[in-house]
């Protein structure tokens, strides 16, 4: 199995990459990244552009790439602001992939999101298969993505999957511009200040996921055997349904002066209201054995743990 991750010093590449490497060996996994980072990855990192489609094709050919995680992306806070920008990345660089992947016969792993759904989606434990009309840029591309993944399926027989994540808080790589990036400042902000001004009222409840449970839905959805997936693209998974407040509980559990107040960002609460409170996750359960190990408090445990020793903060 040779490795192609596209995206990958963003929060979830980042982590990603080195459980790859750790399973499948540091020759097996090609890093990318648009962005002149300092990747600090026990594999080769190449500097790639997923809209410079010759480039991205030259490096899948060179290295008998087979499996293709596709992670590049702009998030959907991102989005909002630069909604061409979010088409562009968002759809043509899918495409640019899946072309690249039906030439040179590669599977690929595709994310989608919470953000896929929209305000007229059912709220609460949100089905496998449901109405799917999101208002904002990025649950657009996300929605048409999955679609998109699809058609590649069916019509050129690519073996194309994919999870809707949920939000992600991890202790790495800071999140890329999305709606749900309070979840991890808060646990910066706790360690270094006891005090966070968050930008989501306070009982805006969303799904969300600790990345260790995050990184193995990725893996394990794409070792099962294809012929045990009919929902191939876009799983429903989630970890937990919380809300701001929750969060600072959990929290207190452990720093008990913590402190939480609210400044609301009305575009990123918009689009937080059009997301689902919680996901119903049984067809990634029944189909490929999906299980998050995480809830809030032991991740909030691990989180302040691994934060404290990175940023040399006791509590
Ligand atoms: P991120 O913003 O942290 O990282 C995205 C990476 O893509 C960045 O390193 C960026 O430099 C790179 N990139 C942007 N444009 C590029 C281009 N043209 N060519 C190559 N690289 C480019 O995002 P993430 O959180 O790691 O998300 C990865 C995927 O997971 C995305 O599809 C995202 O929509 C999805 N997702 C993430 C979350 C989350 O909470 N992190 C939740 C749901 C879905
Ligand atoms: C975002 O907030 O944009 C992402 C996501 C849930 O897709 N974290």
């Amino acid at each position: 199995m040779k490795i192609l991750v596209t995206g990958a010093l963003g929060q979830i590449g980042s982590e990603l990459v080195d459980t790859l490497v750790n399973r499948y060996g540091s020759s097996n996994v090609i890093a990318t990244d648009k962005k002149n980072g300092k990747p600090d990855f026990a594999c080769q990192f190449i500097n790639l552009d997923v809209l410079k489609n010759k480039q991205v094709e030259k490096i899948v050919k060179a290295n008998d790439i087979n499996v293709i995680y596709h992670l590049a992306a702009v998030l959907s806070a991102v989005a909002e602001g630069d909604p061409d920008l979010a088409w562009q990345v968002n759809m043509q660089g899918l495409r640019n992939i899946l072309n690249i992947a039906r030439k040179y016969n590669c599977s690929v792993f595709t994310p989608s999101s919470i953000g896929a759904f929209g305000p007229n989606t059912p709220k609460n434990k949100t089905p496998q298969d449901t109405i799917q009309r999101p208002t904002s840029i990025y649950g657009v591309t996300k929605v048409a993505g999955e679609l998109l993944c699809d058609y590649y399926h069916c019509k050129y027989g690519v073996d194309t999957r994919g999870v809707r994540y949920p939000g992600i808080i991890s202790n790495k790589t800071l999140p890329g511009g999305g709606t749900t990036d309070y979840a991890v400042e808060i646990y910066y902000e706790a360690l270094k200040k006891q005090k966070y001004t968050c930008f989501l009222e306070k009982d805006t409840v969303l799904d969300m996921m600790y990345m260790p449970d995050a990184i193995e839905a990725a893996i394990k959805l794409m070792e099962v055997p294809a012929d045990e997936l009919v929902h191939r693209n876009a799983f429903n998974i989630t970890a937990m349904s919380v809300s701001p407040q929750d969060f600072a509980d959990s929290i207190r559990k452990f720093i008990p002066d913590f402190e939480i107040e609210y400044q609301v960002d009305r575009k990123r609460q918009k689009i937080a209201d059009s997301w689902p409170n919680s996901l119903d996750d049984s067809a990634a359960r029944e189909e490929w054995g999906w299980n998050s190990k995480y809830d809030l408090d032991t991740m909030t445990e691990d989180m302040l743990e691994k934060l404290s020793n990175k940023l040399e903060i006791n509590y």
